[in-house]
């Protein structure tokens, strides 16, 4: 992810991992040091990431088996990314930005009590505590591809509900067009919300969003576990969204609010970097990144991002029979 472009930057993103140039790049622009900072020796930069050693080591947090009735693959079956790679390489800048950072550091996350509100444009608005979350819908197995918007991929089977169904408890009123979603603000338990470097610049709380008639296409779901347990905090315990279609960044983790409005809300990468990431986010092989291809990812493997396969990006992640009919007539290019 990230916002700029540094000529340094180009060459040895070929080897290091993105978030890693991005903490990088951070230090060195807090620190005042500009373009010198291009020429800081590796040793000295290694000693700045010093500043963010790993917290104090917990207990693994504790997951708990779900019951659920029902699988639904979509398509053709894929082969699981392996439970380890989906739970220690992550993407949650609350906890970090480089990919061991949300399992380093969230260990300790409490999920209880926790309350997620349903609200804004509803009938009825919904206050869920921790119980309600996998006790007020029945829950579904969802085998969906994920695809980050850094070009890696995995295939995670979810437990949990579609967002359609919990929209309709509430009951959405006439005249709504968006859903909006926020992540948990508490920069006790999340270091990166204290900390603009560690955040990697992102304006808590991370905020999402889609049109009504994408948060109730049949795939939007919510879930609250992978691999038939609760979810562990790295992956955005106890409830987050998953929209198989779109780059990963729409997923947002840990949700304290769902908000039906009347107008397309603010989402977070967008914020940062609107010329990068931009409210759709659909999945296209064919719009690349301004600063990456998408037409290829990497299928994490056993052996972690540097053993995956290339395989090339499907439109909409392979799942347009479900949802290209929502963008007939747009013009993808300029609503990426
Ligand atoms: N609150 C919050 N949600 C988030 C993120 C984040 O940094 N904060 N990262 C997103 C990105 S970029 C991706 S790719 C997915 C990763 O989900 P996973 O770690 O469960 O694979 O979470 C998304 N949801
Ligand atoms: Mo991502």
């Amino acid at each position: 992810m990230g916002t700029g472009r540094k000529a340094w930057q180009e060459k040895s993103a070929l080897v290091t991992p993105e978030a890693v140039f991005n903490d990088r790049r951070n230090i060195i622009k807090a620190l005042g040091l500009g373009a010198l900072g291009a020429s800081i020796p590796g040793q000295v930069q290694a000693g700045l990431f010093d500043l963010f050693g790993k917290s104090e080591p917990h207990a693994p947090f504790v997951t708990h088996p779900l019951a659920f009735s029902g699988n639904k693959a979509y398509g053709q079956q894929e082969i699981l990314t392996p439970e380890k790679k989906v739970t220690t390489h992550n993407n949650y800048y609350e906890f970090g930005t480089s990919k061991t950072d949300p399992f380093d550091n969230a260990q300790g996350f409490k999920v209880d009590p926790w309350t997620l509100r349903v609200e804004g444009l509803v009938d009825n608005p919904l206050t869920l505590d921790l119980d309600d979350l996998t006790k007020l819908l029945p829950l579904e197995e969802r085998i969906y591809r994920l695809r980050c918007v850094e070009a890696w991929s995995m295939v995670i089977p979810w437990v949990g509900f579609p967002l359609k169904a919990l929209l309709a408890k509430a009951g959405v009123k006439a005249g709504a067009t968006h859903v909006a979603f926020e992540t948990l603000f508490d920069p006790d338990q999340m270091p990166g919300q204290k900390s603009r470097l560690m955040g990697g610049g992102i304006h808590y709380p991370y905020v999402e969003g889609l049109r009504l008639d994408e948060a109730t296409n049949e795939l939007a779901f919510m879930a609250v576990g992978l691999y038939g347990k609760t979810l562990p905090p790295q992956n955005g315990a106890p409830i987050r969204l998953v929209v198989p279609w779109k780059y990963g960044f729409k997923s947002i983790k840990s949700v304290v609010r769902i908000r039906v409005m009347d107008k397309q809300p603010p989402t977070s990468w967008n914020q940062l970097a609107p010329h990068e990431y931009g409210f759709y986010a659909n999945v296209n092989p064919e719009v690349d990144h301004p600063r990456w291809s998408q037409a290829t990812e990497r299928r994490i493997g056993e052996g972690g991002i540097f053993s995956a396969q290339r395989i090339a990006t499907l439109p909409f992640n392979g799942y347009g029979e479900q949802v290209a009919h929502l963008y007939k007539g747009m013009n993808l290019r300029q609503y990426y």
